[in-house]
């Protein structure tokens, strides 16, 4: 496929004002009249109108009323002859589609006996002839015809305007959406639905209406849901004065969706996953993931609809903000500064896991990409998690008054236009004049357009003559594909001195007269800048990087591991003390694996102590405890390293956990006793913390039971596996027993097969955990090959998909990489199988292997090879091609 580069951008020929669309919906064959006036734009000279479309029937087109000359060039409609001048034209085409072929489910598609759409980035092409652009904004009238018994809900954008029945049993809907919008926010849904409603008045003193449409036996699942919208309604309004603008706002779910969910303007459509909760099927995780997401789609009405994207090389314009902005959400709804901490610690996690190591790959690009060949693959960590951390280091730099100051003048500026990340930094610099944003606004930018993740070298000096303590911050970063060198970027540091106490030393830059602070942000914009703090009684330790300040690598040059444990024990920053953690065990994993022979444990003393010592600690919450005894992972490991042995970082990692459950036995046990009853089930942090430091605990005694042949604890795990009342425990001791390689774990398994066989998001859980379980014997890859088997098992679902082969390939390394080679033969077997049933689902698949490089031998040549044999399928979709080579590039 052709390369699409940014720098080509060029405004559209023609500009499309008012759609009307009429669909006589039918699963093999649906009907679309799609009736259009455009007219020239006067600042491009004169060319043909090229309308993109894909997979269409094409039986009319005229202009004006009259037939017309058309050619088919490719994917597009070129009409060469249209009236010339400024009067608008009279576009009308009739095509036909087939939704119920449709499985990659872009653009018009069936499930579960409905119809269904997406349209971003590029899924309107699939639906009709059109400007499939978001610059290319229109208002929209839509008319909805179908079989009336099989599709009594008839929806799409905006208002109801009419409604009846036709003959033969069918029946109508008329929708108008009186906001201007590109295609890829355009939605409609015709099934048999039913909804939870609510209405509402806003602050404004306006009336709304809220619907969340599920399948009939789901409605005792949508509460959370509904709540969670009324709080998204009333942060927006209350955080950034931005309220409802619809008098409708519905919200659907279906279980066969490519992603999350999608901002359609008033008709958000959702992955059942993202709706659907009640305490015996939702985990704490999944309460928490549909606040998120349904607080992001809505926020999305604002940051990404009232404003959308120029091109989509602009996508972050749209979802880093938008990430940002549910992040926020969520940490204000968590409320204390220490479930705050919790919220953020998960955050980073997350980004570290994904976006550092995307970012250190053949994929790597920058938030601002500057090509790409299918826009699909680019929904990636970096342009929604590295998007989000680039806003909120605007918010750093400019502090919360004057971020609102920065998202007040961008919707001033720019409230119903298509833009550009450049518009969305002039206005948040314009708003704060005076800020080091402003003054380096350029260097700034640098977050956009270069690619990596930048390194912070870290070095301290004290003076005890002059009692000063110097502080030097360098910064580098490694080349990525395109771009061999890097320019500096802005960092932002937040951070603290500790004393010897462990109190906090006040900070004093040398030359600066204002009141101490116990905390500020140092910027760094240069490739090495020194900052002198003066009246430093005693040589301190620093605290750098708090909250996670900036998205990069910190290293601390010259410092030992005491100095981490009296950040462990005092920093402030709860961040931070979490980070401590994270690196003392990190440092001695990785010498293990470096080691020439294996250790006999991974842990010094001094460390069990401190990780004991938190465990003890009565001010700390069980959130943060589970956090920091949350030990690094096989993928967080290999991302250390230059050359990566899967089988030793799982022997490493292996070791590590087993001396963890022994050296804290005793706590293991008491903490158990003390959290294992958290009472009737509410998703809210504080008893959710209690709940996951009490699986953890079961977890580790369940491991201890593994090594000594103790049965008391996996009978233990087992009964409250079976007397659960809540999803989060019930897992908990499942992978309890699964992680203790328990013979209880496999009744255990097919007991929760048949308690719940009929909730297709907890059948995806009990197949992602056998696709994930630790493989200790070599058959995980065995049992994940049987599953495809599985009368449950659906290629052709995404989250199916997603919980059995990509979450195998891509989140279970030990049993992934094996020496014979046979999880690259299923990877690829898999990938060449999806790619013909949905791409975008392939793609991701096919991007377990980007690291494959890094892999020592034998993997590396096995993988090279199972990518080399992907490659070479020649009709391969661009999705899956541009993954594979640029990863054998
Ligand atoms: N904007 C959508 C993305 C849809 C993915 C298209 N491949 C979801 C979201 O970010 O809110
Ligand atoms: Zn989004």
């Amino acid at each position: 496929s052709p390369t699409i580069y940014r720098h080509d951008y060029q405004a559209p020929a023609f500009w499309i004002d008012t759609v009307d669309l009429t669909f006589d919906l039918d699963p093999a064959k649906t009907r679309v009249l799609n009736k259009m006036t455009l007219r020239r734009n006067p600042d491009v000279p004169a060319q043909p109108l090229r309308l993109d479309g894909e997979e269409l029937n094409l039986a009319r087109v005229l202009v004006n009323g009259q037939g017309t000359s058309f050619k088919l060039e490719g994917d597009q409609l070129v009409l060469e002859n249209l009236p010339e001048g400024a009067d608008p034209i009279a576009l009308e085409i009739f095509t036909t589609c087939n939704p119920s072929k449709n499985t990659e489910l872009m653009g018009l598609y069936t499930s579960e006996g409905g119809f269904f759409t997406q349209c971003e980035a590029q899924g309107f092409r699939r639906i009709t002839y059109f400007l499939d652009r978001p610059d290319v904004m229109a208002t929209y009238k839509v008319t909805l015809r179908a079989e009336k018994k099989a599709y009594p809900v008839l929806l799409s954008n905006g208002n109801l305007l009419e409604q009846g029945d036709l003959e033969d049993g069918r029946h109508f809907a008329v929708w108008h959406d009186p906001f201007r919008k590109p295609s890829y926010l355009f939605a409609l849904v015709a099934a048999p639905l039913v909804a939870r409603e609510q209405r509402i008045v806003s602050r404004g003193g306006k009336e709304h209406l809220l619907q969340v449409f599920v399948r009939p036996g789901d409605l005792d699942k949508t509460e959370h849901a509904m709540q969670a919208l009324l709080q998204s309604i009333a942060w927006d309004e209350a955080r950034f004065g931005l309220a409802l603008d619809l008098e409708r706002f519905m919200i659907v779910a279906t279980s066969d969706f490519n992603a999350g969910a999608m901002e359609n303007k008033g008709l958000n459509i959702f992955n059942t996953k993202y709706v659907l909760a009640k305490p015996s099927t939702a985990t704490d995780d999944d309460y928490d993931g549909i606040t998120s997401v349904i607080g992001h789609e809505y926020f999305h009405n604002w940051t990404g609809n009232r404003i959308t994207c120029r091109d989509w090389f602009q996508l972050s314009l749209k979802e880093g903000l938008t990430v940002f902005r549910d992040q926020e959400f969520s940490e204000d709804l968590a409320g204390s500064p220490s479930a705050r901490a919790v919220c953020r610690i998960g955050n980073v996690r997350g980004l570290r896991a994904v976006q550092f190591s995307e970012d250190s790959g053949p994929m790597a690009h920058p938030v601002r990409p500057d090509q790409y060949q299918e826009i699909a693959n680019f929904y990636t960590a970096t342009v929604y998690e590295k998007g989000a951390e680039v806003v909120r280091m605007y918010q750093t730099l400019v502090g919360r008054d004057g971020f609102r100051k920065g998202m007040d003048l961008y919707f001033q500026r720019h409230d119903g236009q298509a833009v550009t990340c450049d518009d969305f930094a002039q206005a948040m610099a314009d708003a704060n004049p005076d800020s080091a944003l402003a003054a380096q606004l350029e260097v700034f930018k640098r977050w956009y357009s270069q690619a990596g993740t930048p390194v912070l070298h870290a070095s301290g000096s004290y003076d005890a003559a002059a009692q000063t303590y110097t502080l030097t911050l360098r910064q580098s970063c490694p080349a990525t594909p395109g771009q061999p060198a890097k320019q500096p970027f802005l960092i932002p540091v937040r951070m603290g001195l500790i004393g010897r106490d462990g109190q906090a030393l006040p900070l004093q830059l040398q030359g600066d007269t204002g009141t101490p602070l116990l905390e500020r942000v140092l910027v760094l914009h240069d490739t090495e800048a020194s900052f002198t703090f003066a009246d430093i009684p005693e040589a301190p330790v620093p605290s750098l990087l708090r909250q996670f300040s900036a998205p990069v690598w910190l290293e601390l040059q010259g410092e030992d591991e005491a100095a981490q444990l009296h950040r462990l024990a005092h920093d402030s920053d709860a961040f931070n003390r979490w980070e401590a953690a994270q690196r003392l065990m990190m440092a001695q994993a990785v010498s293990a694996v470096q080691a020439s022979e294996m250790p006999a444990q991974v842990l010094n003393a001094s460390t069990l102590d401190a990780l004991r010592a938190v465990l003890r600690n009565p001010a700390l919450d069980a959130a943060f405890k589970q956090l920091v005894l949350t030990l690094p992972d096989e993928l967080e490991i290999a991302e250390e390293l230059d050359s990566v042995d899967p089988q030793r970082i799982k022997m490493v990692s292996e070791a590590l956990c087993q001396q963890v459950a022994h050296a804290l036995a005793e706590d293991w046990l008491s903490l158990y006793e003390a959290h294992e009853n958290t009472g009737a089930y509410v998703p809210e942090p504080v008893s959710a913390g209690r709940r996951a430091l009490a699986n953890l605990a079961l977890e580790n005694l369940c491991r201890i039971a593994r090594d000594s042949g103790d049965v008391v604890w996996p009978g233990k795990a087992y009964q409250r596996f079976k007397d659960a009342s809540n999803m989060t425990d019930r897992m908990g001791a499942l992978r309890a027993l699964l992680e203790g390689q328990s013979v209880l774990a496999q009744p255990a398994l097919e007991r929760f097969h048949a308690l719940f066989q009929d909730e297709a998001l907890v059948l995806d859980k009990w197949f992602r955990l056998q696709a994930t379980r630790n493989d200790l014997d070599g058959k995980v890859l065995g049992q994940v090959r049987a599953l495809l088997q599985h009368k449950d098992f659906h290629l052709s679902n995404p989250n199916r998909v997603r919980s059995l082969i990509t979450a195998f390939c891509h989140a279970n390394p030990g049993a992934f990489h094996r020496a014979d080679a046979a999880g690259y033969v299923f990877w690829a077997d898999q990938v060449l199988a999806l790619d013909g049933i949905n791409a975008q689902i392939a793609a991701r698949l096919a991007r377990a292997m980007d690291h494959w490089k890094r892999l020592a031998e034998p993997y590396r040549s096995a993988a090279g090879e199972a990518i080399r044999r992907v490659a070479a399928k020649p009709d391969l979709s661009a999705d899956v091609r541009e993954v594979v080579s640029r990863a054998l590039q």
